[in-house]
């Protein structure tokens, strides 16, 4: 089924001169870019975004890391769209991500995990309104 998500490169890997790298796996994969920018998030918009988080421990850090340089966000669109990114992406700690995963080839961090992707077609919804309107 054709459909879209929405992926960030983070301040960790831009910094690192990965964005065409990471690109580059989402196209080779056979997905379509639709929408592609560099910004950075100002506080407010961070909090916003990751507000399903606000309750956590880690909240605080990591409205500090999203904002902390600029990231490259991405609309792709293609077969199973947000299922096969979050494979792409793998797990949350970058330091168990399974090599062949982005988070498994490019890092090590928690907070800094190379990437973003949604994980639902709702919050694909929200989080583009977030960053794109
Ligand atoms: P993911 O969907 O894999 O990005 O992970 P989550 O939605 O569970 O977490 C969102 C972000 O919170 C992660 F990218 C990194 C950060 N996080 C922490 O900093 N510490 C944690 O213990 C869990 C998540």
């Amino acid at each position: 089924m054709t459909e879209q998500t929405l992926f960030i490169v983070k301040p960790d890997a831009v910094a690192r001169h990965l964005v065409g790298q990471i690109i580059a796996r989402f196209e080779t994969k056979g997905f379509k870019l639709i929408k592609l920018k560099m910004f950075t998030f100002t506080k407010s918009q961070a909090q916003e975004f990751y507000s399903v988080h606000s309750s956590k421990p880690f909240f605080g850090e990591l409205v500090d890391f999203i904002t902390s340089g600029p990231v490259v966000v991405a609309i792709i669109e293609g077969n199973n769209a947000v299922a096969t990114t979050r494979i792409l992406v793998g797990a949350t700690k970058s330091y168990e991500a399974a090599p062949g995963s982005i988070r498994g080839d490019f890092g090590l961090g928690i907070s800094d995990n190379i990437i973003h992707a949604s994980d639902s077609k709702d919050n694909f919804e929200k989080e583009a309104k977030v960053v794109f309107e």
